[in-house]
């Protein structure tokens, strides 16, 4: 039972990566100790804490991938490597108190809606239940492994990106990478001065825009510390809005002047950077700029024009003990592998099993493809919110601000719940379907259903993407329509 301000309500979150944190934050900050964080890794940080590879990079700009409530002026760089990242949230959990909250190496494996609240089950046995569940899960958390006949039987050491294995030696070493997605590229730009022979394996080219490679000094750093309106310049840079706007205009309106702006764009940066014309055309996509994730690199043009750096566009045959073998009989003999070959995106708070009110199956309902309405709530599924779930605005922006609004809309959501008015509220069926109609066309329409392979789309064949302006995401995402939610268990002490 709550009191009048909720204060008797607790509340589960799974993941200690930038939402999990950032619900434990939230919590903290309005008073309430009564919640627990699970996580399935030994510390936190999430997608930064599962990513080790060389070069790893945000690309989305420092001072905006960072929470609203906490800037950074440390930070090194314009776009910030992978490890400050995971320190700087490591910091923030220590910083509002939260990491107390956290049982580390220990993963949710089900929860269940009983009794008007959740029950959960984790891998160590433990039962725990609370009014609220928190999917704080992550996007891409599940490495696609590819489907290449032989990988296991290749004599060096092979690995997935997400998994890489730092006891492995590369200085020297004949190094392939298969897949050209934003972390093979990252890969590739890392290690072209540390390998003999680099080979990247590419079954698909992609659209590259070329980033600003600042470093920030220390007297940049000091500037930030003492003037916070230089960290605000950097947030919301008129330059960046713009570009960021006439961006969405591209993606979500590809017959647009913007988007043709931004292929003309990356058009004469292909070929302004890339010299020799084999390459270049080895390099030229053959789809529409930005229908996949759109890659920001200042270096990869740089690293593939190195001597001992090859772009394969061969079919791979198979994978042997000494290497790769293509599919025109070429061996390419190789000590390492990695598989930089993305993520299954469709999974969410899978593989844990979770059950709604009545034991509805969340698998069942998401049989097809992942479903949410406004990508935050789920019908049947009562108090739960997923933070960065299904067609949410995952495209190159920052998922910080993303999480934070999807929060701000979920804490008013609890309100009601708060006061004692209903055990639990989620979405009707009615309004998930009405939401979902919508956003199929809108996301039929975009440049990510333009005709190329991607993880942005998924079993319906569409991408599951946020499809229209952020505006409206912004909008929907200030307050809840209250009519679109059903109260569960009319209980409580109201
Ligand atoms: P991505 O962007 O999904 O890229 C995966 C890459 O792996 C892509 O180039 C794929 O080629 C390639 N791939 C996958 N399977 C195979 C097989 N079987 N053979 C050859 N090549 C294959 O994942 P990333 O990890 O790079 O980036 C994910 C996100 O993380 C990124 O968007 C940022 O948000 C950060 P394809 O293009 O399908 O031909």
């Amino acid at each position: 039972m709550s009191d009048s301000n909720g204060k008797g309500l607790r509340t589960i979150i799974i993941g200690a990566g930038m939402a999990g944190l950032l619900a434990g934050i939230r919590l903290k900050q309005r008073g309430d100790d009564n919640f627990t964080i699970y996580e399935k890794g030994d510390c936190v940080g999430g997608t930064w804490r599962e990513n080790t590879y060389p070069g790893l990079t945000c690309d989305v700009p420092a001072h905006a991938y960072t929470y609203s409530f906490a800037y950074n002026p440390d930070w090194s760089q314009f776009m910030a490597p992978g490890p400050e990242i995971r320190e700087y949230f490591e910091a923030m959990a220590n910083r509002y108190g939260v990491m107390e909250h956290i049982r580390f190496n220990e993963e949710v494996t089900s929860a269940q809606w009983q009794d008007d609240r959740w029950r959960i089950g984790t891998s160590t046995g433990r039962d725990d239940e609370g009014n609220m569940l928190v999917a704080a899960t992550g996007v891409l958390h599940v490495p696609n492994y590819p489907d290449i006949e032989g990988v296991d039987t290749f004599a060096g050491a092979c690995f997935h990106s997400a998994r890489w294995d730092h006891s492995v030696p590369l200085d020297g070493e004949r190094i392939g990478v298969i897949g050209t997605g934003s972390t093979g590229v990252q890969i590739v730009s890392a290690l072209a001065d540390r390998a003999s022979e680099l080979t990247h394996f590419q079954r698909t080219a992609q659209w590259i825009m070329g980033r600003p490679g600042v470093v920030y000094t220390e007297e940049d750093k000091r500037r930030f510390r003492e003037d916070p309106a230089l960290i605000e310049a950097v947030r919301n840079n008129p330059e960046g809005a713009a570009n960021r706007d006439r961006f969405l205009e591209a993606v979500i309106n590809p017959e647009s002047p913007a988007h043709a702006e931004l292929e003309a764009i990356l058009t004469a940066q292909l070929e302004e950077r890339v010299q020799d014309p084999v390459l270049r055309e080895k390099l030229r996509p053959n789809y529409r700029a930005a229908c996949k994730r759109l890659i920001f690199a200042n270096d990869y043009y740089d690293a593939v024009q190195k001597p001992n750096v090859e772009v394969e566009t061969r079919k791979i045959a198979r994978v042997e003990p000494q290497g790769v073998r293509l599919d025109d009989g070429t061996l390419v003999e190789l000590d390492v592998l990695v598989l930089a070959t993305g993520f299954r995106a469709d999974q969410f708070v899978r593989p844990m099993k979770i059950k709604g009110v009545g034991g509805a199956d969340l698998d069942d309902l998401w049989a097809e493809v992942p479903r949410a309405y406004f990508a935050v709530t789920v019908p049947e599924f009562p108090n739960m919110v997923l933070l960065n779930g299904p067609a949410g605005p995952v495209g190159n922006f920052s998922l910080i601000d993303v999480a934070e609004a999807q929060w701000d809309y979920f804490d008013k959501l609890m309100e009601p719940v708060r006061r004692g008015e209903c055990a639990g509220l989620a979405p009707t069926m009615q309004a998930l379907d009405a939401y979902d109609e919508r956003r199929r066309k809108a996301a039929a329409g975009t440049i990510w259903a333009s005709g190329c392979k991607s993880w942005y789309i998924g079993g319906d064949g569409l991408p599951q993407v946020w499809s229209w302006p952020m505006e409206y995401f912004w909008e929907v995402m200030s307050k809840p329509d209250f009519g679109d939610y059903e109260k569960i268990g009319e209980t409580q002490d109201a």
